[in-house]
């Protein structure tokens, strides 16, 4: 990392996104086959060939060129599964995606894998195509050329596992492409129902699914907001709650990616009403856990709603102000936007004014795009 990656975090965050993109871009151009596509391939150029010559050296020559063509359908189909990207090679979000979709090791132990049966491929072919070519006869080339198609066929169906975990990843990937346009990112969080998704779905193109019970977001969910002279990305995500990183399911472990690697803006939402399903204490602790392993971690600014103001008396919304608000340090109170926000997402009370100030935010967020102040 560069010195000026190391003490500009905006500036980090911007190669972040740049790389983002182009891991994208590059995904979308390759295709990775499953195991049965390549045998399935294999077997329709196979039909396709017909011996050219007659005689002994004509069958020879044709058993030859069926084992070429299992061989060069084999690799080359692997060598497209290769050219996904190494860890390394990936953004910070989109490794953590990985880790939190299928895991790191067995990410590239299957990489690993696919590059070794290409390997062995090639070594069956030297050897063998050596062996048919000096046959003593035609029968003798074909058991050859059965025996070999057998082995090289053989190491694509081991691959199976790890043909289709690479185009699973492959696909989870290219999805975030939505993002993938460098635009600043605010990403949401809070208890679950506190009204995530109905700001989401309010400020921006998302349709996110909104339900009367916890855990509906299914997947991550991407709105974009465009204003008159900004432009961002809202994530709406599951609840992330207070429970250990090995309790959460998968897609709360990829929420915890996204909130870990994407924000330029954390926007938490508070729910202070009658419903909430934790008690205010309880979703303090979550934004101070969120405090500490993002917000300062990664140097970004912090937006506090507090939503359901049309179902909470006024007292109770001051108190919860004032009880957020002593539980923050001093650094992260000058981290914020602005003061917290009072809205009621189902009225859209408020909702304008919240839309102007993180409009304001992002602008003060994103040097890179919106200059300097
Ligand atoms: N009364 C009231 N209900 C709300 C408000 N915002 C969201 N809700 C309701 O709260 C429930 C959970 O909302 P949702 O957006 O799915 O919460 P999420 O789990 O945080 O994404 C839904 O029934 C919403 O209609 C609000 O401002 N006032
Ligand atoms: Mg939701």
């Amino acid at each position: 990392m560069s010195l000026e990656q190391k003490s500009i975090p905006w500036l980090r965050r911007h190669v972040e996104a740049k790389r983002l993109v182009e891991t994208v871009t590059r995904l979308k151009r390759i295709y990775v086959y499953e195991a049965d596509e390549i045998i399935s391939v294999v077997g329709q150029r196979y039909r396709r060939l017909k011996p050219r010559r007659p005689g002994r050296a004509g069958r020879i020559e044709f058993e030859l060129k069926r084992l070429e063509t299992v061989y060069n359908v084999v690799v080359s189909r692997l060598r497209s599964a290769l050219e996904m990207p190494t860890l390394s090679e990936l953004s910070e979000f989109h490794r953590a995606l990985v880790e939190a979709y299928i895991g790191r090791e067995e990410y590239e132990n299957a990489r690993r894998r696919v590059a070794r049966a290409i390997r062995l491929a090639r070594e069956f072919w030297n050897q063998y195509r050596w062996l048919i070519a000096t046959s003593e006869t035609p029968s003798e080339a074909a058991r050859l050329r059965k025996e070999a198609s057998g082995r090289i066929l053989s190491l694509v169906r081991r691959l199976r596992k790890d043909l289709s975990l690479l185009r699973r990843v492959k696909e989870e990937l290219v999805r975030t492409h939505v993002i993938a346009e460098g635009f600043p990112i605010v990403v949401i969080a809070g208890i679950p129902s506190s009204g995530k998704s109905t700001i989401v779905s309010k400020l921006s193109t998302a349709k996110p699914e909104i339900a009367a019970y916890p855990f509906t977001t299914k997947t991550i969910i991407v709105g974009k907001v465009v204003q008159s002279d900004v432009a961002y990305y809202i994530v709406d995500t599951p609840g992330v709650l207070e429970r250990p990183h090995e309790l959460l399911n998968e897609i709360e472990r990829k929420a915890l990616a996204a909130l870990s690697t994407l924000p330029d803006i954390v926007l938490f939402v508070l729910d202070p009403s009658i419903e909430r399903v934790q008690d205010v204490n309880s979703q303090i602790r979550l934004l101070k856990s969120i405090e500490k392993d993002i917000i300062k971690k990664r140097d970004i600014k912090l937006m506090i709603v507090v939503n359901k103001a049309d179902i909470t008396p006024r007292d109770d919304i001051q108190k919860t102000i004032e009880a957020v608000m002593d539980a923050l340090e001093d650094d992260t109170r000058k981290r914020m936007c602005s003061e917290p926000i009072v809205v009621s997402a189902a009225t859209g009370e408020g909702l304008d004014r919240l839309a102007t100030l993180l409009g304001e935010c992002i602008k003060r967020a994103a040097p890179w795009l919106y200059g300097k102040e």
